[in-house]
């Protein structure tokens, strides 16, 4: 289609863009980084969600190149944060394939002069269901290098538990479908605490995603979840907001 395109020279043309969510630690309710969420400012179309075109990139494989510019663009922008805010980046499974992501890794690492463990990685299940060989490896040497990895969207999949298995993930987020429903749902809570439990004793952090309440935000600090997202904490913002928020608050 046309979209495709037009995705084709969308970041060489600075219709990309990356928001910003942040993330809150509960002990303390300081924010402890943000997650990086591409937005395309589309010249007629408007704004377009990822949820859009990320599929179309995938299957175009115009997500390698797309990829490396988030990676590079969330680098460059986290190095005028404070030294002990994280920025965390989305992958997708295709970036990994090959022998490729390393060295783009190292690369928006040596451009930005962004301290490695700084930088997160978010995968989801999805990922590590393809080429997992490569895909690990992959992970392994972000890891080596000081780069944090999480497990997105955990639950979701059709076999969480094996992942876990598989590749030693610094963090856990557990997906916005559980953490909403414990509002109304005594099992989605037994559920959520014992994710909690399991990332404990893998030594992993959990982040709970989509939270919109502050009555969520309470059940969660209560069953020792270590951090916390959502629209109730912020939504997804342009960096001049987020650096508003960084900057400004006490
Ligand atoms: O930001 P939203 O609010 O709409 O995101 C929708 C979906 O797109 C989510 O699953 C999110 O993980 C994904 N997404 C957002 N930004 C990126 C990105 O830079 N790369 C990849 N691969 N996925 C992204
Ligand atoms: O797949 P991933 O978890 O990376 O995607 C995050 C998605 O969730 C983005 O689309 C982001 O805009 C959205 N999101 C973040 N916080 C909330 C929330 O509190 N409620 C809802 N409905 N969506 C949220
Ligand atoms: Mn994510
Ligand atoms: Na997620």
């Amino acid at each position: 289609r046309e979209l495709i395109l037009d995705l084709r020279n969308a970041a060489a043309n600075g219709e990309m863009e990356l928001y910003f969510q942040p993330q809150y630690t509960l002990s303390d309710y300081q924010i402890s980084g943000f997650e990086a969420l591409l937005r395309w400012n589309h010249p007629t179309r408007g704004l377009v969600s990822p949820g859009d075109f990320i599929p179309l990139a995938e299957d175009t494989g115009l997500i390698v190149q797309l990829g490396e510019w988030v990676l590079e663009e969330a680098c460059r922008i986290a190095t005028g944060w404070p030294d002990h805010l994280r920025v965390a980046v989305n992958l997708s499974p295709r970036q990994l394939r090959g022998n490729a992501f390393g060295p783009v890794l190292i690369g928006a690492l040596m451009k930005s002069g962004l301290k490695a463990d700084r930088l997160e990685l978010e995968v989801t299940e999805s990922v590590l269901l393809t080429d997992t060989e490569d895909v690990v490896e992959a992970l392994h040497q972000a890891k080596s290098l000081g780069v944090k990895v999480s497990m997105d969207d955990f639950g979701t999949g059709y076999s969480s538990l094996s992942y876990l298995r598989r590749f030693p993930f610094d963090k856990i987020k557990i997906d916005q479908s559980f953490v909403r429903s414990m509002a109304y749902s005594d099992d989605s809570i037994s559920i959520v605490k014992a994710v909690i439990e399991l990332a404990k004793n893998l030594n992993m952090t959990t982040t709970a995603e989509g939270v919109e309440t502050r009555q969520l935000l309470d059940m969660l600090n209560d069953i020792g979840c270590t951090d916390a997202q959502g629209y109730y904490l912020g939504r997804p913002m342009p960096v001049s907001q987020a650096n508003e928020l960084i900057f400004t608050c006490p």
